[in-house]
C-alpha cells in the first residue's frame, strides 16, 4: 500500500499506464488508496493470469481455470490453475541454485548447480498433463474439506528440461531403491523453517520413466515463479501433488516416502468403495498413482446460443493418467445417446489429446452437451459423481455445457 505514497497523486498518468486504460475517477483516489489493479496481492497481476480466472484461496494461494479459458492446446500461463500446499518461497537465487540427489539408496550423495543441470544432460520437451487430485471435489455430498476446485485445476504445459533417470543414473542408485520423493523450498504457512508444507513422490518405475522431467522451462521460457521456479519436478498423468515445484533436493527412498502429505489419508483414497460420509480407516486408504480418464469441452462456453440450423462445432481435450484416450463421445439427450467425436492422437505420451464435433440439434429449445471420454482399456467416464471418498479426490464425472437453440 506504500507504493500510492511514493508515487503520489501526480503519478495518476503512470497508474492508467501500468493499468492500460484511463481511470475515468482518477482524480477521486484518496491519496492513500491504491487502486485494486496495482495492489501487491492482485493475483491475476502478480501471477500474470487471465482475468476470468477464480480464486479459491489466497493463503495460500490457489487458483483454477474455467473451461473455456483452457481451450489452447498447450496451456499457456494466464490460465493455468495454482496449487500451493505454503508460502511461494521469496527470495529465489538462482544463481546458486542446487539440486541434491540424497537417501538411503543413493550411492553417494551427490549436489549439482542448476547451471551444471542444464549443461551436463540432453533436454527433452514433453506436453504434460497435470491435474491436481482434488480437481472436481465441490461436487461431493458429503462435502469434503480443502479448496473447493470445479473443473478447473488441470493443465497441459509443454515442459522442457532433463529426465530424471539421467540424473539418477549419473549419481548411482543402490538396489533397494523403491521410491523418490522431492523437497522444495516453499515455506510452510506457519514460517516455520523446520516444517515442509508438502514432500511427496513417487515409485522408482515412475521416477525413471522417459517422460518423468526435471523441468527449468514451461512453454518455451523459464518457469513462472508460481509454477515452481527455477526447478521443478514433473511427472504427468498422476496427481500433479507429486510434481515438486522449486525443488533443491530429491531423496531417493529404501521405503515409500513418507515426508509431508504422502502419509495418513492425503492423497489416498478407500481400497474399496465406502459410503458417503463413512470414516475410513488409514489402513484401508491407498496412494492414488494414475489418474482416471477425463474430457473437458472448452468450446464453447456453457450458455452458448445458436440458431437453428447452424452446426455447433465443439471442442475440448481428454486425458487418461497414463493411459491413452480411445474415444471421447457426446450426447445432446441426458446421456440416452451417444455419437462419437474426432480425437486426435496425443503430441507424446501422457499429454491430452484434443478432440472436436459438429452438432446439428433437431429443434429450437434448451440442450446440454456432455463429453464422455473412454481409456484404452475400455474403461469410461461416469456421467455423475463417481465414488465418495473423505479427501474428494478423483471425481471424473462428465463434464456438460448448457447450449440454446433460437
Ligand atoms: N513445492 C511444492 N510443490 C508442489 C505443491 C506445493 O504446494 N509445493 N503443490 C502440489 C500440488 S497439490 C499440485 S496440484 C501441483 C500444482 O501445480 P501448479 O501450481 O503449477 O499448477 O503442484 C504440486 N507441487
Ligand atoms: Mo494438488
Amino acid at each position: 500500500m506504500k507504493r500510492r505514497n511514493f508515487l503520489g497523486k501526480v503519478a495518476l498518468g503512470t497508474m492508467s499506464g501500468i493499468i492500460g486504460s484511463e481511470i475515468v475517477f482518477g482524480a477521486s483516489i484518496p491519496m492513500d488508496y491504491l487502486p485494486i489493479a496495482l495492489q501487491e496481492n492482485d493475483p491475476f497481476k502478480m501471477f500474470s493470469k487471465d482475468g476470468e480466472m477464480v480464486v479459491l484461496n489466497d493463503k495460500p494461494w490457489n487458483m483454477e481455470a474455467k473451461a473455456h479459458l483452457l481451450d489452447d492446446k498447450i496451456t499457456p500461463n494466464k490460465s493455468m490453475f495454482i496449487r500451493n500446499n505454503g508460502l511461494i518461497p521469496e527470495k529465489i537465487d538462482v544463481q546458486n541454485w542446487s539440486l541434491t540427489i540424497d537417501g538411503e539408496s543413493v550411492k553417494q550423495n551427490k549436489t549439482y548447480s542448476l547451471a551444471e543441470l542444464k549443461t551436463k544432460f540432453k533436454r527433452y520437451t514433453y506436453q504434460l498433463t497435470l491435474e491436481c487430485g482434488g480437481n472436481g471435489r465441490s461436487e461431493f455430498d458429503p462435502p469434503a474439506k480443502g479448496n473447493q476446485w470445479t473443473i478447473g485445476a488441470v493443465s497441459c504445459a509443454s515442459w522442457t528440461g532433463i529426465r530424471l533417470k539421467d540424473v539418477l543414473a549419473d549419481v548411482g542408485i543402490k538396489e533397494d531403491a523403491i521410491y523418490i520423493g522431492y523437497h522444495g523450498t516453499d515455506l510452510h504457512l506457519t514460517r516455520d523453517p523446520k516444517k515442509e508444507p508438502i514432500s511427496r513422490g513417487v515409485p522408482m518405475y515412475k521416477a525413471l520413466m522417459d517422460e518423468t522431467l526435471l523441468a527449468f522451462q514451461m512453454n518455451g521460457k523459464e518457469i513462472p515463479l508460481a509454477h515452481g521456479y527455477p526447478l521443478r519436478l514433473v511427472a504427468g498423468g498422476w496427481p500433479a501433488s507429486v510434481s515438486g515445484k522449486w525443488i533443491n533436493r530429491i531423496s531417493v527412498r529404501n521405503k515409500e516416502h513418507d515426508g509431508e502429505k504422502m502419509t495418513g489419508s492425503s492423497y489416498r483414497v478407500p481400497r474399496n468403495p465406502v459410503a458417503p460420509g463413512e470414516v475410513v480407516k488409514e489402513s484401508d486408504m491407498v496412494i492414488i498413482e494414475s489418474m482416471p480418464v477425463k474430457s473437458l469441452i472448452t468450446f464453447p462456453k456453457s450458455g452458448a446460443m445458436l440458431n437453428l440450423g447452424t452446426k455447433l462445432n465443439i471442442r475440448g481435450h481428454a486425458w487418461a493418467g497414463e493411459l491413452e484416450v480411445a474415444k471421447v463421445m457426446y450426447s445432446i439427450d441426458f446421456g440416452a445417446t451417444w455419437r462419437n467425436c474426432q480425437l486426435q492422437s496425443p503430441a507424446n505420451r501422457l499429454a491430452w489429446q484434443h478432440f472436436s464435433a459438429g452438432i446439428l440439434f433437431p429443434k429450437k429449445g434448451y440442450y446440454e452437451v456432455w463429453a464422455k471420454a473412454m481409456d484404452s482399456r475400455g474403461t469410461a467416464q461416469p456421467m455423475l459423481v463417481p465414488g465418495w471418498n473423505p479427501k474428494g479426490y478423483l471425481n471424473n464425472a462428465c463434464h456438460r455445457i448448457a447450449v440454446k437453440v433460437l
